[in-house]
């Protein structure tokens, strides 16, 4: 809405809706004005004042294309570790990408939550569960184990780690380093939403062993076999961290079959993983999508779009990443947002490595997804 901006008195006050740009408006008269007044009285809008940002002809998202600098946001972490603990009530030492269009809430896109999380050494972030779905990407260090409803889960460079929806977690740091890593929650989803629940456990973390291997991956993270005792549809994979053998390995496999002349990767010199729920074949989490990609060196992204949005972190390598009319050098850590239906290419320079994560699940379960790929207008 355009116009002259509301004051206080509905009645007496100037009218705040305008024509704005839709054409065939009605012609302004003194009826008219009475009319558009008695709407805001009343509070109604009529749609032939907003239909062009309520309706555009393809997506016009607020979040905008943006990049985070791992090597600006990390200092700044460190120094959060020396001057703010972690412990009950605040939770967690976690920073949170605040998208430039989104009005300074700590939201990297309209659904999605990414933060940088901290933890100094023998620190103890206590334990507690919530609605929202969350996992942690870990691009650099070890030395933290997640306990994940009582089950110990180590964290190390190239793990990808789950904490979905309502299941208990604290973190705690056993080694003499410090560790950062990306946290990514469907937070502002759940909050515009107003689907939120959370509590409390107990201030430490219920168990302090630090097994290489936690019980669900020992139960679950077998290539290709799931126990037969466990046939249950479970909304949220029961994997608790895919590890970096694991990815590394899958995608040097379909790099090594693509020089062997068999198909497999996505285009020329991308290859591609997604993580999935082991007991449906779908994605992790009811709201969250994850992949890893990897660029041979030279390779240029043919340009993407798809409907929800989606954070991309550089695990290794360096390149040009192009959203949109925007276009940034990356490497090591470094995150940017995708909004919805921005045209995406990405260009590695010799070789890179990419962990993204995106909504994807919400809308095709929505049937609301659309994609479209550079050549197929
Ligand atoms: O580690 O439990 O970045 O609850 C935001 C909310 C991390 C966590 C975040 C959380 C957590
Ligand atoms: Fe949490």
């Amino acid at each position: 809405m355009t116009g002259e901006g509301r004051k206080d008195d509905p009645l007496t006050g100037p009218v705040t809706i305008t024509a704005s740009d839709s054409p065939d408006q009605p012609t302004p008269s003194p009826e008219l004005r009475d009319l558009y007044r008695g709407f805001e009285k009343e509070l109604l809008v009529p749609l032939w004042t907003e239909i062009g940002d309520l309706m555009p002809l393809s997506p016009r998202p607020s979040a905008r294309p943006h990049v985070w600098r791992w090597s600006s946001m990390l200092p700044l972490a460190e120094r959060a570790g020396e001057l703010v603990p972690v412990g009950r009530g605040g939770e967690r030492r976690a920073m949170a990408l605040a998208n430039p269009g989104l009005g300074g809430a700590p939201y990297a896109t309209p659904t999605l939550w990414a933060a940088i999380q901290y933890l100094r050494p023998g620190e103890n972030a206590p334990e507690h569960r919530h609605t929202q779905n969350a996992f942690r990407f870990v691009v650099e260090g070890e030395g933290v184990w997640t306990v994940v409803d009582g089950d110990p889960v180590a964290m190390r460079r190239g793990d990808f780690l789950l904490t979905p929806g309502w299941h208990f977690h604290g973190h705690h740091n056993t080694s003499a380093e410090p560790m950062a890593w990306l946290d990514g929650l469907d937070i502002p989803f759940a909050h515009y939403t107003g689907a939120t629940f959370f509590e409390f456990g107990p201030d430490e973390v219920s168990d302090h062993s630090t097994p290489s291997r936690s019980r669900s991956e020992r139960l679950w993270a077998h290539p290709g076999l799931r126990p037969v005792s466990r046939a249950e549809r479970l909304p949220s994979s029961p994997i608790a961290a895919y590890r970096w053998e694991h990815t590394d390995a899958a995608l040097n496999d379909q790099l090594a079959l693509e020089d062997e002349g068999f198909p497999g990767v996505v285009e020329p010199g991308h290859a591609a993983v997604r993580f999935t729920n082991p007991s449906t074949g779908g994605d992790v989490m009811p709201t969250i999508r994850a992949e890893f990609h990897r660029l041979r060196p030279g390779t240029l992204t043919a340009a993407r779009q798809e409907v929800g949005s989606a954070v991309w972190q550089v695990f290794s390598g360096s390149g040009t990443v192009r959203v949109d009319d925007r276009e940034w050098r990356i490497s090591h850590g470094d995150l940017f947002v995708v909004p919805s239906w921005a045209a995406v290419t990405i260009a590695a320079d010799a070789g890179l490595d990419l962990f993204r994560f995106s909504d994807s699940p919400i809308f095709e379960r929505l049937h609301f997804d659309r994609t479209l790929m550079e050549g197929q207008r």
